[in-house]
């Protein structure tokens, strides 16, 4: 930079003050912070050890009913974002608990979820007139502007981890949201029916899905992942970046199962230390199985079974694991990968 004299500077603050009350700015003074050569997350990266935040999740079920919260979540917060509900820039995530008995009544929003069921045995949430039940580690999808409503049948507390992609729906200022006419929605189809349809490895012929870009199938039982993972991890050369890694797919279209969040799960086997790798999506992790640490940035945390963890986007992650570790994810890179700029770069191995 050639120096520049005070009355050059002068002269210049003197513009830019004419330029306010027009409504604009100089793009020079700007343009490398708006382009900077990588990205850099303002996120911290941060791990929520199930262990810690349990007792209060089940304090908050004896505080109010679900009912009055509508839906009761103690939101996961990013330290770096204190009270903007976010986990990440761009994804929401919090812990649902539902008590015995108890209905969490019909909504639907613009925004999508996701869910990744952690404890209890008679929660179930329904989809498009269908009900589902959930088990530990099974990925249920409410998809875009689909009524949902959750209860429990079972005689101990459910919870599980909620994901949104409300920061991303907020940005773009396409929030909507509406209140069903009763707490549950008609029940029209048998329990089941969307996975046997469209999740046998067969497909109705002309079928298509009821959501749009959103799989049809709202239910991946763990059961079924979770065998699919280790008998992948048996039967092909683990990579040493991210393990032995499935994605849970959108049979219809083999695409993401929906249209702004990306879900996977991943498996390593005891005594992997992965090599590092980073991509441009915020990724959220749950802890399915096994014990270990992950290292991201220049932060190591330990884990256990039920843990969460954010990845900011663009930070050097890598995984070790003491004991088989599977790993549920999700993150925005669906959207990122639509908008054409999704990137990762791997450490040389
Ligand atoms: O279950 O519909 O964690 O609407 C936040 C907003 C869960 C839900 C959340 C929601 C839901």
């Amino acid at each position: 930079m050639h120096e520049i004299d005070a009355v050059t500077v002068a002269k210049r603050e003197e513009f830019y003050g004419r330029l306010k009350p027009h409504n604009m700015a100089p793009l020079w003074e700007v343009m490398k912070g708006m382009l900077p050569p990588e990205p850099k997350s303002k996120a911290e990266a941060h791990r929520w050890r199930y262990d810690d935040i349990r007792p209060l999740i089940l304090e908050s079920g004896n505080l109010l009913t679900a009912e009055e919260a509508e839906r009761r979540v103690l939101i996961l917060e990013n330290p770096a974002f204190p009270g903007q509900s976010r986990a990440t820039s761009t994804l929401y995530a919090g812990i649902q608990i539902i008590m015995p008995g108890e209905v969490a009544p019909a909504h639907r929003h613009t925004p999508s979820a996701l869910r990744f069921m952690l404890e209890g045995s008679g929660a179930y949430t329904s989809v498009g007139g269908e009900r589902t039940r959930m088990a530990f580690g099974d990925f249920v999808i409410t998809p875009v502007w689909a009524w949902h409503d959750h209860g429990n049948d079972g005689s101990d507390p459910a919870a599980w981890l909620d994901g949104l992609d409300v920061p991303m729906i907020a940005f773009f200022e396409a929030v909507f949201r509406e209140d069903y006419n009763d707490a549950e929605q008609e029940i029209l189809r048998p329990e089941g029916d969307s996975f046997f349809r469209f999740g046998s490895g067969m497909l109705p012929i002309g079928g298509t899905s009821p959501y749009g870009q959103t799989t049809p199938i709202f239910n991946y039982p763990y059961e079924r992942s979770r065998e699919a993972l280790y008998r992948s991890s048996r039967g092909e050369e683990i990579d040493a970046h991210i393990g032995t890694t499935l994605r849970y797919a959108n049979p219809l279209d083999g695409g993401w199962t929906m249209p702004t969040m990306s879900a996977w799960l991943s498996h390593f086997p005891k005594g992997m230390e992965t090599a590092k790798i980073r991509s441009t999506d915020h990724i959220v992790m749950c802890i399915a199985e096994g014990t270990g640490s992950i290292t991201i940035g220049a932060k190591t945390f330990d884990f256990g079974p039920k843990d969460v963890i954010v990845v900011p986007g663009w930070s050097w992650r890598s995984f070790r694991a003491n004991e088989d570790v599977v790993v549920f994810c999700f993150s925005d890179r669906v959207a990122q990968e639509k908008l054409g700029y999704f990137r990762e770069d791997r450490a040389k191995v």
